[in-house]
Parts: C-alpha cells; sequence; structure tokens
C-alpha cells in the first residue's frame, strides 16, 4: 500500500505467508461421539440443543483460526516541504506502477513504486528534475516482535562511487489462540542513491542531496508448506535484493531501473491486457476517482464500471500468483496483527467470490493459487473428515487459513457447515471447463472425488421424505426462527451437491475410471432433498419454508440462490419455475447489503437476465458506501471480495456460459448502449470478442481454443457449431 504523502511516504508492507502461529491440528476429539446425539437432535427438532452440543463438543480447538498479518512499514522522512503544487497520484492499471508526483520550491518530484512480480522486490524510485534535490530518511517499524538494523554495502561492495546501505527487519509471528508463533520472517530494503551521500545509524539510512535514489524491498518467511516452516528467509531475501541489484545495475546509476521495470511490465501487461473493456467515455473521466465514485449514481461515467472491472482484474493479478498464496480476505493489504475476521479464507462465499471475475477475465494462472490450496485442504481435510466423521474423503467447513485448517470454527451458528471444501471444488471444474485441459482434470479429479467421497459416508436419511442431507449443517450464517442456525439439508448444501456430484461424475467419464464409483453418485444425487418453493413464492432456504419467519428477513447471505449463480441447477430457460422464485426470494432480500453480498445480488440479477436492476445495484455498490476513495470494496470495513465480486458482475451482465451455451449480452443494461469488449473467455475453450450498438449485438467473435461444440445465443437466436482449435467465427446474432 503506497500512502503518497509528501513530508513523509509509508509503504505498507505485506508478504503473504505472514500468519500468526505454526503448523497445526484443531480436530475436536470429542466430536465423532457427539456426532449422532447431534443429528438426532437436529432431526427431533430441537435445535437450540444441537447447537449447545455441538458448541461444546465438536468444534475446532482453539475455537478460532490463525490472522493475517502484516510486515510492518517502510517510512520514508523528507525534509519539510514548505509549499506544494501540483500534487498528483495515480495508480497506472496497464503498467501496474504507482506515482506521486509534486512540485515544491520549484522542483518537480516523482515517486514511483511497483512490485515486480519478476523480480520478486518491490522497487520505489524517487526522482527530481533537478539535481542534488533528493534527501530522506528511511526507517522500517512494525507491530511484529522484530528487529531493526542497518548493514552496509552487503550488496555491492566493490561499486566505488556508489554507496548502499541496508535496512534489515529480522522477526518472528505472533502466537495465537495458544497455538505458538513458528515463522520466521525477514524484511530487507537496499537503498541506493545516485550521487549525493549516504549514512547510517543503527536502525535508519540518512541519504542527502542525491540526484536520485532507488530502493529494493524483499520480504519473507520461513513457510515452505502448511506443515513445513522450515525455510531461510535470510536466504531468500537476500538473494531476492541481490538478484534484482545486479540487473538493477547497468552502469550509471541513474538510468538503472529500466530493465527491472520494463520487465515489471512485460509481465503484467501478458495477463492484464487479454481482456480491453470499453463501455463508453464522457467527461466524467477527467475526475479524480474519488469524485467519479461519489458521482457515479447520476448515471453519466460508464468508464468507471469499465475502470472497476479492470481494478478488479489488477487486483487478482497482483494477489494471486503461481506459486504465491490464493487472495484472502484482505487480497494482500493488511495493515494489523489481527485483521478484520483474521483476513482469512472464508470459505462460505467470500474467498470464492474472489475469483468469480478470474475465468471469463482470462486470467487462468491466477486461480493456481487457490487450486493448489485446495489440494492441501483436501490432505488437512482428509484429517478431520476421519476423527471428526469417520468418513473417506474429506471435508473442510467455513473457513481456512494458512495452515488448512479445515475443523469448523467460530460458533455452531457459522461453522459446522460441511461444504466448503465441495463449493470450492466448483473452482477446480471451472478449471476445465474454461481450458478443455484433460491434464487439468487429471490433476484434480483426486480431489473432486475425495470431496464428493465425504459425502456419500456422511449424507444422512431425513425420516419425512427419506431425502438425502446434510446433518448437522446450516444456511451459511442465517439463522432460521428456532434459535440457532443448525440444522439438516439446508438449500445450498444440495445445490452445491448437486453440482460437486454432477461434474465428479462427468470428470471420471471423461477419463474412463470408477464406474461403479460414478453410479453410487449418481443414485445418491437423485436423492438429495429437491428445490422448494415456499409460501410467498421464494426459493425455500431450508427444507421447511421457514424464509418468512426466519429473524433477519434481508440477511446479507443468499446461499440458497448458489443454484442461480454462481451454480448451474437454475437456469431462466431450463427451470423457468425456479428462476421466478430466486427472484422472488431476492425482492424479499432487498438491493443493498454489504460490500460482497450487493456483488452477488449483482451477479444473481444477471443471470435472471435483468441487466437494468442488476445495473441499479452496481450503483450502491460503486458508491461511497460501499467503495472507498482507492476503489477498495467496503464491507465495510475493507474486503476485497466486493471488488471481485463487482468485477464477475460487470462482465456476466456482457456474456455468460455454462451447460454448452455460450449467452451474448444476457443482461446488457441500457446505460451502457454502445461498447465492446475483446479477450473474454468462455466455458468450453473459446476466447470472446463483442461490440454492440444502441442496445443490440453488432458481432460477436469466438475463437476456439480447444475445437469443442457449442451453442451461441443472443435473445432467442441460436446458432451450433464446432470450430477447429485455433479457428474464429463471426457471428451477427442473427
Ligand atoms: C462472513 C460474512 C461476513 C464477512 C466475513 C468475512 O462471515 O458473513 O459478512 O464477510 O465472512
Amino acid at each position: 500500500m503506497v500512502f503518497g504523502g509528501v513530508n513523509e511516504e509509508r509503504l505498507q508492507l505485506n508478504e503473504d505467508t505472514l500468519w500468526g502461529g505454526g503448523p497445526y491440528d484443531p480436530d475436536s476429539p470429542d466430536a465423532l461421539g457427539a456426532l449422532p446425539e447431534a443429528r438426532k437432535l437436529v432431526f427431533d427438532g430441537n435445535y437450540a440443543a444441537a447447537a449447545n452440543l455441538i458448541s461444546k463438543k465438536i468444534m475446532a480447538r482453539p475455537l478460532r483460526q490463525m490472522p493475517y498479518q502484516t510486515v510492518g512499514d517502510l517510512l520514508l522522512a523528507f525534509p519539510d516541504a514548505k509549499t506544494v503544487e501540483n500534487y498528483h497520484r495515480d495508480l497506472n492499471l496497464d503498467t501496474a506502477v504507482a506515482t506521486v508526483a509534486y512540485t515544491s520550491g520549484g522542483v518537480a518530484y516523482t515517486r514511483e513504486v511497483f512490485s515486480s512480480p519478476v523480480d520478486q522486490v518491490i522497487v520505489v524510485r524517487l526522482a527530481a528534475d533537478k539535481p542534488g534535490q533528493i534527501s530522506f530518511t528511511a526507517g522500517l517499524t512494525t507491530p511484529q516482535h522484530a528487529d531493526v538494523m542497518v548493514e552496509v554495502n552487503t550488496n555491492a561492495p566493490f561499486l566505488g562511487e556508489t554507496n548502499n546501505a541496508t535496512l534489515v527487519m529480522r522477526g518472528m509471528n505472533g502466537n495465537s489462540g495458544g497455538i505458538k508463533g513458528a515463522l520466521k520472517f525477514q524484511a530487507r530494503v537496499c537503498v541506493l542513491p545516485d550521487c549525493g551521500k549516504i549514512l547510517a545509524d543503527k536502525d535508519r539510512i540518512y541519504v542527502t542531496n542525491a540526484n536520485s535514489a532507488t530502493l529494493l524491498i524483499a520480504a519473507a518467511t520461513s513457510y515452505k508448506n502448511y506443515h513445513d516452516v522450515s525455510g531461510d528467509p535470510e536466504a531468500i531475501t537476500k538473494n531476492q535484493i541481490a538478484g534484482a541489484y545486479y540487473k538493477w545495475w547497468c552502469g550509471h546509476v541513474a538510468d538503472c531501473v529500466d530493465t527491472t521495470l520494463a520487465d515489471h511490465i512485460t509481465a503484467h501487461r501478458k495477463l492484464f491486457r487479454r481482456v480491453a473493456l470499453n463501455l463508453g467515455e464522457t467527461d466524467a473521466m477527467k475526475l479524480p476517482t474519488d469524485e467519479r465514485i461519489q458521482h457515479f449514481a447520476e448515471g453519466n461515467d460508464p468508464q468507471l464500471a469499465a475502470l472497476y472491472y479492470q481494478f478488479g482484474r489488477y487486483l487478482l493479478i497482483s494477489s494471486s500468483r503461481p506459486g504465491g498464496q490464493p487472495a484472502n480476505l484482505q487480497g494482500l493489504w493488511n495493515d494489523s496483527l489481527n485483521p478484520p475476521w483474521g483476513g482469512k479464507y472464508t470459505i462460505n462465499i467470500n474467498t470464492e467470490m474472489n475469483y468469480w471475475p478470474a475465468e471469463s477475465g482470462n486470467l487462468a494462472e491466477c486461480v493456481t493459487p487457490l487450486i493448489a490450496m485446495v489440494k492441501d485442504l483436501s490432505e488437512t481435510g482428509a484429517r478431520t473428515a476421519r476423527s471428526q466423521y469417520n468418513a473417506r474423503g474429506w471435508v473442510a467447513h467455513h473457513n481456512t487459513d494458512l495452515w488448512r485448517a479445515t475443523a469448523p470454527i467460530d460458533g455452531p451458528a457459522w461453522g459446522i457447515w460441511p461444504a466448503g471444501g465441495a463449493w470450492l471444488c466448483l473452482h477446480l471444474w471451472d478449471r476445465y471447463e474454461f481450458s478443455g485441459d484433460v491434464k487439468v482434470l487429471e490433476e484434480i479429479y483426486p480431489v473432486m472425488k475425495g470431496a464428493a467421497q465425504f459425502f456419500l459416508d456422511t449424507l444422512v436419511e431425513e425420516p419425512k421424505h427419506k431425502w438425502l442431507v446434510t446433518n448437522p449443517s446450516l444456511s451459511p450464517e442465517n439463522q432460521h426462527p428456532f434459535g440457532a442456525a443448525v440444522c439438516a439439508g439446508p438449500t445450498m448444501d444440495m445445490e452445491i451437491l448437486r453440482d460437486l456430484f454432477a461434474n465428479t461424475i462427468k470428470a471420471a467419464e471423461i477419463l474412463g475410471v470408477d464406474a461403479r464409483f460414478r453410479r453410487q453418485l449418481a443414485t445418491a444425487r437423485t436423492r438429495l432433498a429437491p428445490l422448494q418453493t415456499g409460501r410467498a413464492g421464494q426459493l425455500q432456504e431450508w427444507m421447511e419454508d421457514w424464509d418468512l419467519q426466519a429473524p433477519e428477513i434481508h440477511h446479507r447471505h443468499v446461499s440458497h440462490l448458489y443454484g442461480l449463480y454462481p451454480g448451474r441447477d437454475i437456469t431462466v430457460r431450463g427451470t423457468p419455475k425456479f428462476a421466478a422464485a430466486v427472484k422472488k426470494s431476492l425482492e424479499l432480500r432487498g438491493d443493498q447489503a454489504t460490500g460482497w453480498a450487493t456483488a452477488w445480488r449483482i451477479c444473481l440479477w444477471t443471470h435472471l437476465g435483468e441487466g437494468d436492476h442488476a445495473f441499479e445495484i452496481l450503483k450502491f455498490l460503486l458508491s461511497p458506501a460501499r467503495t472507498y476513495p482507492n476503489m477498495f470494496d467496503a464491507h465495510p470495513p475493507f474486503q476485497i471480495d466486493g471488488n471481485f465480486g463487482g468485477a464477475a458482475g460487470i462482465a456476466e451482465m456482457l456474456m455468460q456460459s455454462g451447460n454448452g451455451e455460450i449467452e451474448f449480452l444476457p443482461a446488457l443494461p441500457k446505460a451502457w448502449s454502445s461498447g465492446s469488449v475483446k479477450g473474454l473467455r468462455a466455458r468450453g475453450g473459446f476466447e470472446v470478442s463483442l461490440d454492440w450498438k444502441e442496445g443490440k449485438l453488432v458481432t460477436a467473435a469466438l475463437k476456439s481454443i480447444t475445437g469443442n461444440s457449442v451453442t451461441l445465443r443472443y435473445c432467442d437466436a441460436t446458432h451450433a457449431l464446432r470450430l477447429k482449435p485455433g479457428e474464429v467465427f463471426i457471428w451477427n446474432g442473427r
């Protein structure tokens, strides 16, 4: 995070493996013994007693998971600027460079910052348009247990005329909930001035009268994986700084950085430039971003929606790269040791939502960390499945952390929900659907199989209709009218399992494996509790028609509507009765909720084909109530899922794919009557570009990646085709 002050610059530093605690196993040893009684209490309608028992016996120990934590701050103090003119700061989404610029005392200063995925360093470049004008003091602070010291000339002892010094922070992460901190971490800031003077004391570096200066920043922890913390952050950060340093050094300090910057921009653009979106441009673009957010609801700034979409892609590119951790509740931008909700992976919506714009936004690489995490969960979750349920396969409840904890946490109103891992599997399947790559399928199939196996072993017959249901479970975080959230067979679980079983069966068919298991899944699938319409015409959230009596009728979660989006159980054309019931449920819930919950509503309305309604909700999401001046989503407080869900909502207005179809402009709002988009990806393995005028499709260009067949749809017109890999087809929607 770049704060951009004039007299002081604060760079808030994060490293995505710096979390509290260490490897741990939170499974409750009393859970398995209590499970039959808990199930009975739920089936008997004794919900409060069930919750009580679950709270005592089944919840994880400790009850909470480990928090994501900050590294600390790099502070740069500049001489007092007497007058400041032309202050400007921006983040260029196309280069991923943040710039601060101003004039003071007749000197124009610029400060550029970028975080290079190539060299694994953050680079700060301080420049002035007159020589000898760069003076500052650099120091590191942190709320962690850590020491800061200066090392002089460790990187380039041979560079006679150019001195350099490095700030080094060495620390240990914190304990949490009785789990001892087990991670060493280190941050290094190498300060490289061009001319001028560099001095250092114990923990500060002073640069005076340089022509310019470059800072190279690296950070690492000893985390290797969820059960191995034997890494050497000193070696990692030294290597990263040295690598960047030797690349940086090009003979004359003033010209250095250029290769590092060029490589950074190339790597960023490789992902970012795949999609171009134009929704129209107006004079509102000339205003600063905070003012545009204030005025977006007035309806005259379509480019801000395009910017919000691309900002979402930028955030994912910047927080979810192969080899790193998935984007957490704050992406990776966190200034605290105990951020809201621990900055964890909440997998009853939030983590999944982070990845909603990824595949259609042509960012398959960014999904890699999520897939790696789900693989880890299939290992830790196998332990929980065995010890807490005596089941095969694996299970994850509503949250996880760096250590891949999978037991139910927080309390029975939140934690006793076994479908978190099953939901995540939708993203594995999507990876296959969007790529059409059988190698992907081979890699993910065992994980999907394990997730499905767990439910074959734990679904129980409900007494009234003999449906197979989850028990104990809940409809994420929503209380039913009987003093608890715990219940059996909430609608969302059934929808997730219908998807999981169908996708696992398809995967096994394609791979030609597990015929008997496929049959078992198919049989179990037909016995799951069905969708039901309640007395207000709504889609029932629970097996019983409780919706209208629930204490929080406008609850933020709309879990039971998963079947319409992101699931594919319900569609307007395929299951019109249930689509109408979803609409009724949405009307009952209302349009406005927390950031992510507002974004989910947008996505749902796009899948009802109601673009103007979705756009009205987007106006709320993109207002100061739900978007901070820097465009971060406001839950409130800051939570990044709303950014990603909002970006997905914009893409879903323009194109939707699934069930063998790609639909163009399924929910185009009137406000975006003309526009174009290039480079979206669709299920089945297609790249899609569209342009439209006066609310009507002009052309849809489709490029096949895999050679699959597909049906194109625009309004009521359809066109079935099969292209060769690489072949392009242009359609005018008639
Ligand atoms: C779920 C949501 C909250 C919040 C938290 C991180 O518990 O219900 O609104 O987003 O996750």
